[in-house]
């Protein structure tokens, strides 16, 4: 197979509606050079013919460009030799999105769906020599506003409601944490193939036995063309590389392979084992010479979700099982990094999930309203032992369910389970993100609700699940999320947002508790970014909180959907903090806010992972784990890549083994859970101290933390006063777990880090210590440096060490709450 990439010589304009198409396409000038894949906003950036829509107010200057039309040309050269092949073929892995095609002045293709590869049979349309490419892409707006007006409006959280008829990436439209750039162009890649035979589909649906101890991997080979005397051949080779069996057969289509592995090595998510991955190597064969290869890698384990009685509870459990094991999942809800999809690195992808695979979580959900993503992120979540909660691309509407639609959303659905099933880390497919939420909202969905309004039902609970049953059998579907229950905020059947905090009826961040779902697929309280994305973002005048540009940088939306973040914000700091002095205040505290909140959410749902036979709450994830331009949002890791305090809690709560404390009626509640598959006896160490740092009570006890699962610890009696408690978990005189209670609310006491000592030491090596309790210490010192732990609770006269990866320089920037501003702590040379 000869497989050609036309990616060169691409030039765009802006239509002009006044001239006739082919006219225009065929004009002499307002070519600029184009990038493909790419878009138009990319290309406008590079060539400095629009201002960065990221910065400052600049979003607003770029609108235009999606009510424009766009035109793409590029030449290409065919040789003779090509066109004698049997089969030619011109696909387009993606167009973004109302776009026509056409092939030497002649119409071959529409496309209305971003989502969606087209492969044309284009022998006999081209040309020896040169052939020409023309794609015409119209304003997603205005195509839109035109099937909206046909259709009629429906309902929607974020964005223009017109997103809802169009199978492009939602968030384009603009979201509560993401500008509106409606991006235009060739998206993905474009290739020319000839052919006689080739590969069309290999699908490896591994399956590990209940007893974990054979694997069966079967290979489904899918050949289009001629397949006379063709053969296949296919290689396993194991983790380590080595080819373990072979098999050959001659190519009917279709044709299938079986593979028997007995004592296969299992592939865990991070942290409870390693990630080995299998290759199944594919080889095309005829008249004795090779045609194509295709390697596809595939892990070897058996995840399920476990639906089964809550010992005392209503309702059912919602626990992810991987080779036969429950265990609580924690991680996070994934956005697109960006609103220009072609600028996301390879390395940012890497860089990202490295990040919140570090931080002990083991499950990101790619959202409905982003993308399905590159390539890439599945390689790298099957590497790092990621599992994958992976949404259609539905998000908070009321989508239309009308036949043609539905045509376009099975092709959709169809080519991305084919293209995603193969993966390790998949591990369950949804249907929608909110839209059962807001079908309840409008009185279609739900107890008393009209289902004959909810048009995309059918999607959700027939086509989808068709599509998924038919093409990846071994994944659960699930409707949508959140789903389950008799409606979508029950807590005792299948996964649920909890946005009571912070939406809604903005309750207090310390009643996570009171908001519970069996999976908690979403939940967050929103942060502004670092200073350094604050700085790169905003002109100097407009660097504070209340400036027209810091509150265009925080969406956000209240309930008649008017931006409302910086309102909520400031409710959520007046009953917590002390109101702030300076920007850099202003960052720290609604980060710790953030943080506390990510404190209490975590360290309660996983509380309620009781053990066997009593698994109430089964994950959480927190929204969002990143962002896609500087934005205050609920991102625990900003635009530039650099974290929030909330990602230090959120990590610490995920370890092996964690130690919980809970202040009531004068009792301090303390309890430990743990991932691990065995007892482990441990010293548990608990401290009480005044404000002033004076210790006035300590205990010490052995306790056995069970497996996989919370084990309760006898209470302490604790005093009236206001005091700060301490609980220390110890494996052989090593610290390895902490949790801390200080007084509450915060703004009601004086917490400033008056003692606090910083020791900066070569090598990254940092040592703190105080006289008095300090709450929140917060170490920087610029991006690309990476903290082993961070956003400390110091305990008196307690000397905590950290390293610091990556540090160049000499001075470390600490905050901690109540301190104006932060502190410079300088490495003594020459000591
Ligand atoms: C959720 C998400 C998004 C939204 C977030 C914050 O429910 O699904 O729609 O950005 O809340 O409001």
């Amino acid at each position: 197979m000869t497989s050609l990439t036309l990616h060169t010589h691409w030039e765009f304009k802006q239509r002009d509606p006044a001239a006739a198409l082919q006219d225009d396409f065929r004009s002499h000038t307002g070519w600029n050079g184009a990038t493909v894949p790419g878009t138009v906003q990319q290309d406008l950036l590079q060539h400095q013919l629009i201002v960065d829509p990221y910065y400052g107010l600049n979003e607003r200057e770029v609108q235009w460009i999606g009510e424009a039309d766009w035109l793409y040309r590029s030449a290409f050269q065919v040789s003779a030799d090509l066109l004698e092949a049997p089969h030619l073929h011109l696909t387009f892995e993606g167009l973004d999105t109302i776009s026509t095609v056409f092939l030497n002045g002649q119409e071959v293709l529409r496309s209305d769906n971003m989502f969606t590869e087209h492969t044309l049979d284009v022998k006999g349309l081209l040309l020896p020599g040169e052939n020409t490419l023309q794609v015409l892409f119209e304003s997603p707006l205005k195509v839109g506003h035109a099937l909206e007006k046909e259709g009629g409006v429906r309902a929607a959280w974020n964005g223009d409601t017109s997103r809802l008829y169009l199978r492009k990436a939602q968030y384009h439209y603009g979201w509560d944490w993401g500008p509106v750039i409606l991006t235009s162009g060739i998206w993905k890649a474009v290739k020319l193939e000839a052919y006689s035979v080739q590969l069309a589909d290999v699908h490896v649906p591994a399956e590990v036995t209940p007893d974990l101890q054979t694997a069966f991997i079967p290979v489904h080979v899918k050949l289009e063309g001629d397949v006379q005397e063709a053969q296949v051949h296919v290689r396993l080779l194991n983790p380590q590389g080595i080819e373990v069996q072979s098999q050959t057969l001659a190519a009917q289509a279709p044709t299938s392979f079986l593979f028997e592995v007995d004592g296969p090595q299992l592939w865990y998510p991070s942290g409870r084992g390693n990630q080995p991955l299998y290759t199944v190597q594919v080889e095309l064969h005829q008249h004795g010479k090779l045609l194509e290869e295709k390697s596809i890698r595939t892990g070897l384990r058996r995840i399920r979700v476990v639906q089964e009685a809550v010992r005392g509870e209503k309702g059912s459990s919602f626990t992810f099982e991987v080779n036969n094991e429950a265990f609580f999942v924690g991680g996070a809800n994934w956005i697109p990094e960006h609103l220009l999809l072609n600028t996301v690195t390879d390395e940012q992808y890497r860089a990202r999930l490295v990040q919140a695979r570090d931080a002990n979580m083991t499950m990101v959900r790619v959202w409905g309203g982003g993308i399905y993503e590159a390539d890439v992120f599945y390689d790298l979540c099957d590497e790092l032992g990621l599992m994958v909660w992976q949404d259609f691309m539905f998000a908070c509407g009321m989508y239309p369910g009308d036949e043609k639609f539905r045509a376009s959303v099975r092709l959709e659905a169809e080519q991305q389970v084919k293209r995603l099933r193969n993966h390790a880390s998949l591990a369950l497919w949804c249907g929608n993100n909110e839209d059962y939420q807001i079908a309840q909202a409008v009185g279609a969905y739900g107890p008393g609700g009209d289902e004959s309004k909810f048009h995309a039902q059918h999607i959700y609970e027939v086509l989808l699940r068709e599509v998924c049953e038919t093409l990846d059998p071994q994944t659960l579907y699930w409707p949508g999320s959140p789903y389950g229950g008799a409606d979508v905020f029950d807590k005792t059947i299948g996964d649920r947002h909890t946005w009571e905090i912070w939406h809604g009826p903005m309750a207090p961040y310390q009643e996570y508790k009171n908001y519970e779902g069996r999976f908690v697929s979403e939940f967050g309280l929103m942060s502004a970014p670092s200073v350094e994305v604050v700085q790169q973002s905003m002109p100097e005048h407009e660097r504070f909180p209340e400036s027209e540009t810091f509150v265009h940088h925080t969406r956000a939306l209240g309930p008649n959907f008017k931006p409302d973040g910086a309102r909520r914000l400031a409710v959520y700091q007046a009953e917590n903090v002390r109101g702030h002095r300076n920007l850099e205040e202003y960052v720290y505290n609604t980060q710790l806010i953030q943080a506390e909140a990510m404190r209490y959410a975590y360290r309660d749902f996983r509380r309620r992972f009781e053990g066997p036979g009593k698994y109430a709450v089964s994950g959480a994830l927190v929204w969002q784990l990143n962002d896609c331009w500087p934005v205050s949002s609920w991102a625990i890791i900003d635009s530039a890549g650099i974290v929030k305090p909330a990602y230090h809690t959120i990590k610490r709560e995920l370890q092996d083994l964690t130690v919980g404390i809970h202040l009531q009626d004068g009792v301090l509640e303390t309890w430990l859970c743990s991932s691990l598959r065995e007892s482990r006896t441990l010293q548990l160490k608990r401290y009480a101290y005044t404000l002033q740092g004076e210790k006035v009570a300590e205990a010490v006890q052995a306790v056995n933390a069970l497996p996989a699962r919370r084990t309760d610890v006898s209470s302490w009696q604790v005093s009236e006063q206001p005091m700060v408690y301490f609980a220390e978990l110890l494996d052989q005189d090593e610290v390895v777990a902490r949790a801390s209670h200080f007084p509450e609310p915060y703004k009601h006491f004086d917490f400033a880090p008056r003692s606090l000592k910083v020791d900066v030491q070569e090598d990254g090596v940092v040592q703190l210590s105080s006289d008095h309790p300090v709450k929140g210490v917060w170490l920087s010192a610029g991006a690309g440096v990476s903290w082993s732990d961070n956003f400390l609770d110091l305990r008196p006269g307690e000397v905590r060490v950290v390293h610091a990866a990556g540090l160049k320089t000499a001075a470390v920037r600490v905050s901690a709450l109540g301190a104006a501003e932060p502190l410079e702590f300088r490495m003594l040379v020459n000591r």
